[in-house]
């Protein structure tokens, strides 16, 4: 298989894990979705968005969620990292899609801090963006709760919307968030998470 994203994006980040935590080879494409040409993405997904896996079988899958998805129904049963079934499952897609939602946040706010130009900036919108992105992990820290697995689905997905949002914007982590930075800790032990943390910005 093979994995086309850049090392900021979290959601790159969170395919790159379950990739990793399932023990599964994957080939590294580094492209930039802000290449003038899309880094060649659009060759491969037509809205020239990453992550894009390629798969053994030449399919090319764009949207994390079917990324997911498609790791999950072709993994070994032992090594699915979503619960297949009942309250236990929709639970962690609960708590997977409020991390993605933060992720999706903190990735808007990177476009409007970092590349929007500076004649056009719209403190408003970004103030309410640093709302979502606040409670959101307010609301998170609550989900994962002290004891959270960092290589279960929630785990990845939630150490990869904070770590991105710490990296960035590590206001918006203050006051310290205790289950997320002690999730985050143990998680960023491990080789995996370690090689794929958000490089300085
Ligand atoms: N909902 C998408 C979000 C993907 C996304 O926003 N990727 C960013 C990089 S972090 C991107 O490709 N941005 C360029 C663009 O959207 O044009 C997913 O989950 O895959």
């Amino acid at each position: 298989m093979i994995l086309h994203g850049g090392r900021v994006s979290p959601f790159v980040r969170r395919v790159e894990l379950w990739l990793a935590v399932q023990e599964r080879p994957v080939e590294r494409r580094y492209v930039s979705d802000f290449d003038a040409d899309f880094g060649g993405l659009l060759a491969v997904n037509p809205l020239g968005r990453v992550p894009v896996l390629q798969t053994d079988d030449g399919a090319s899958l764009f949207e994390t969620s079917a990324i997911i998805d498609y790791l999950e129904e072709t993994a070994a049963p032992d090594r699915r990292l979503i619960p297949a079934a009942g309250p236990a499952r929709w639970q962690m897609l609960q708590g997977i899609s409020l991390a993605h939602g933060i992720a999706e946040k903190t990735v808007a706010l990177i476009y409007e801090r970092f590349n929007r130009p500076p004649d056009l900036q719209w403190p408003a919108w970004r103030n309410r963006i640093k709302t979502q992105i606040r409670n959101g992990l307010l609301a998170l820290e609550e989900v994962v709760g002290p004891e959270a697995a960092p290589s279960d689905g929630l785990g990845i997905a939630a150490v990869c919307a904070h770590d991105l949002v710490a990296s960035r914007f590590p206001a918006l982590v203050r006051p310290a968030l205790a289950n997320l930075a002690g999730l985050s800790a143990r998680a960023n032990a491990l080789p995996a998470f370690a090689a794929t943390h958000p490089p300085p910005a």
